[in-house]
């Protein structure tokens, strides 16, 4: 089994939890979404989208991140011997819908500074460009791939767009507030896939450092959060990349990477 994903990506993040709390197996092929490698032909051949996560069983490649997460429970369940009465219940399934509901995207980009995000978005389509002057038969994919980067610029000069994602977050933040009142975690007392979907997106919101807005004002979700950090899959997926002075390590890397394409001009 092959797993395309990126540390960056909030999707690979809920996949490579559940992996990981799952135990499942698997090979690992890092795609940066940021330095646009997942523009490389290799890749868009597999996924003219271009976005992560992507699972890839022999010939069976799935892109969508719920399907990958039910396929995984699978996975380890037929490897367990175990039957169906243990895969998520439906009350899981409900919540890692509601979870997946809210785009991170638009909200990550809105709450990067603004001299970051446009030297990006440059370089990016830049990348595409190149990758479509060397795969002349991707054109058209390439040229899609193009305009949503111009279209997601229009829609980061919309003020709504934002106000209407920070709504939608802040409902999600309080259903799952009330429901941290009542059991440990999510579902229960047991940590479940629902758990899996929401770690990244707390995480995300501590790496764009809003954790006083969203996390702080919210005292069972603190309580929350200081335990699922706790988890051995959490340091492995998230922790060792972006626990304290380790996002420095991990941004400037990236930061670096691109400074010195750009002033070569290799894309
Ligand atoms: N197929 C995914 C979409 C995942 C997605 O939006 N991925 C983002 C990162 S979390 C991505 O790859 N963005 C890069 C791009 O759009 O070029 C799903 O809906 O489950």
């Amino acid at each position: 089994m092959q797993l395309y994903h990126h540390p960056y990506s909030l999707d690979s993040q809920k996949v490579r939890l559940a992996l990981e709390e799952r135990g499942v197996d698997y090979t690992s092929h890092r795609v940066n979404p940021i330095t646009g490698k997942n523009m490389d032909s290799f890749f868009f051949r597999m996924n003219p989208s271009a976005k992560l996560p992507v699972f890839q069983n022999g010939s069976h490649i799935i892109f969508d991140t719920i399907e990958i997460i039910k396929y995984i429970e699978r996975i380890a369940l037929v490897s367990s011997g175990g039957d169906d009465a243990t895969l998520s219940s439906q009350e899981v399934m409900e919540w890692m819908n509601k979870i997946q509901e809210w785009d991170p995207n638009y909200f990550t980009l809105f709450h990067i500074p603004v001299k970051y995000r446009v030297f990006v978005s440059k370089f990016l389509r830049r990348v595409i460009i190149a990758r479509m002057a060397e795969s002349p038969d991707l054109a058209s994919a390439y040229h899609r791939k193009l305009r949503e980067a111009y279209e997601t610029e229009e829609k980061l000069r919309n003020a709504e767009v934002l106000r209407r994602s920070e709504e939608h977050l802040a409902r999600l933040l309080d259903e799952v507030e009330t429901k941290l009142g009542e059991t440990s975690y999510l579902i229960g007392e047991e940590f479940t896939l629902a758990d899996v979907m929401l770690i990244p997106v707390l995480a995300r919101l501590v790496l764009l450092n809003l954790e006083e807005s969203y996390i702080n004002s919210r005292p069972n979700l603190v309580e929350y959060w200081n335990m699922v950090k706790q988890r051995p899959s959490y340091k492995k997926v998230i922790g060792r990349y972006f626990d304290g002075w380790r996002r420095h390590n991990t941004l400037m890397r990236t930061w670096c990477f691109l400074q010195i394409r750009n002033m070569l001009q290799r894309y």
